[in-house]
């Protein structure tokens, strides 16, 4: 992709936005970034982008800022029904995100993986078993490093371990991973994308421009998962917790395995008890990774090592501490009511759960029946909470608590020895929090501070 001299606006000066912006630039493009922030809130940032030559348009997006423009490149934050970008699409610009541009420009081999929850530990966990194999391995996208910023170290031998969203895939053209792995498709991001079918539309885009020497990985028992098989030309590798299947990884007995091929004998990697992950949800996760790391050749033994070493990422049903017999969980990423399930799923009961956020047109009623088998009560937060409350009343106990600080301390206050404690919110953080990072670390440092 030639660069030089052409204009390119890049929108959005976040994360992504601003590592675009400075890799164009440096490859001789003349770069003008889009933000709907004001200056002030952009003053963080655009020093350093007029020093190089970057022009800088803070507090909206303008029509005639996208008119002219050789190229436009948008955030993943950034709705492609922006009325700007919808503009620039109708005239026939083009449009694309900054996993396409990146990829243009990576080296080497992208084991991609997207999925609506499960996708930041399994990244993680691929990352982590190739590096230990002494695989040249680069980790980023959505799990927070923009994908630009690993070109400067990809070499032909290297793997980038990518963790890909919807957001990023809406957009791309040419990105064509190696091995690409879907976790699973529930409802997520309902308000951004549409509908379910637009939602799961942009997340088999992953497998788009694979071929016959590509892999796909994909969880037989995920039945939105199993329609992207019917869009792939790459070789479809199953995983499965539940069965045992023709090609790829399964549970068996206690054990996992990975099968290479129709004809091949079931190899053992490890057993299930060596997992160190809660929750069934994990067991998915590690087939997966597993599934992935064999086909990129790693051998069974080392994989055992990893995934025996391997602990929960942080927010992701992170045991934060055990005080006066109540443990407490933080998995501040189930930021949609699949991942919140999976999470209350994973104790057999006690559980106070804190709920709520920035609805994402979620349907809550569908946490009835869990929750009533495993909640004791559920304390409510953030602009979801009359929503919440609506769709769960009569369901178990509710309080409605404002914010996570006295959610907290109402769930300490009525937790007895045995109970849990989970922030598994079900929606996103911005309404209250810069994002779910920033929640989480919340919510940890309030239950530390009460160890004290
Ligand atoms: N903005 C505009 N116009 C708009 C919308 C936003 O100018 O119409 C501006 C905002 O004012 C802000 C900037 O765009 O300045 C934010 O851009 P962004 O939301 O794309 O955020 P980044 O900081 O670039 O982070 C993005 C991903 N964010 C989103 O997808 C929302 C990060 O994923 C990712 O880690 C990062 O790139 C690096 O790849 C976060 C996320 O929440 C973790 N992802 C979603 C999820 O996991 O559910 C998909």
């Amino acid at each position: 992709m030639e660069l030089k001299k052409k204009r390119v606006l890049v929108v959005g000066l976040g994360k992504s936005g601003l590592a675009a912006a400075l890799f164009l630039k440096a490859r001789g493009a003349q770069v003008t970034v889009s933000d709907t922030r004001s200056a002030s809130a952009l003053a963080k940032d655009i020093p350093a982008l007029l020093e190089v030559g970057i022009m800088v348009e803070s507090g909206g997006h303008g029509l005639l800022t996208f008119r002219r423009q050789d190229l436009i490149v948008v955030s993943p934050g950034v709705p492609l029904d922006t009325p700007e970008v919808k503009q620039a699409l109708a005239f026939g610009q083009t449009v694309i995100g900054e996993l396409e541009l990146a990829s243009r420009f990576l080296e080497g081999r992208v084991v991609a993986i997207t999925g609506s929850n499960g996708k930041t530990t399994t990244t993680t966990l691929v990352g982590k078993i190739f590096e230990d194999a002494g695989l040249p391995t680069l980790v980023g996208g959505n799990i927070g490093l923009p994908v630009i910023e690993l070109i400067g170290e990809s070499t032909p031998e290297s793997w980038s371990v990518l963790e890909v969203s919807s957001f990023q895939l809406e957009t791309v053209i040419e990105f064509k991973p190696k091995i690409a792995v879907v976790l699973n498709i529930t409802p997520d991001h309902l308000d951004r994308h549409g509908s379910f079918a637009n939602y799961a539309a942009a997340k088999t885009k992953i497998t788009g421009q694979q071929d016959a020497d590509d892999f796909l990985v994909l969880n037989a028992e995920d039945k939105a998962t199993q329609m992207v098989a019917a869009k792939t030309k790459a070789q479809i590798f199953w995983f499965s917790a539940t069965r045992q299947i023709k090609q790829g990884t399964f549970v068996h007995g206690e054990s996992l395995f990975f099968k290479a091929s129709e004809t091949a004998t079931p190899e053992p990697i490890l057993p299930i008890a060596e997992i160190p992950l809660k929750g069934s949800h994990n067991v998915e996760n590690v087939l997966a990774a597993v599934c992935a790391a064999r086909l990129a050749g790693v051998p069974a033994e080392s994989i055992r090592a990893s995934v025996a070493a391997f602990h929960a990422v942080e927010h992701r049903l992170e045991r934060v501490a055990k005080i006066a017999d109540v443990e407490y969980y933080n998995d501040s990423k189930a930021t949609n009511v699949d991942a919140t399930m999976k999470a209350v799923a994973s104790f057999a009961g006690g559980v106070h759960l804190i709920l709520g956020g920035k609805d994402k047109d979620s349907d809550y009623t569908q946490l009835a029946p869990l929750l009533r088998e495993r909640v004791r009560v559920v304390y409510t937060i953030g602009s979801a909470a009359q929503k919440i409350e609506r769709e769960l009343a009569g369901v178990v106990k509710i309080e409605s608590a404002g914010t996570l600080d006295a959610a907290l301390a109402k769930a300490a206050e009525a937790a007895v020895p045995g109970d849990v404690v989970l922030l598994a919110p079900a929606c996103s953080s911005f309404d209250q929090f810069e994002n779910y990072e920033h929640r989480g670390r919340v919510f940890r440092e309030l239950v530390l501070a009460m160890k004290k």
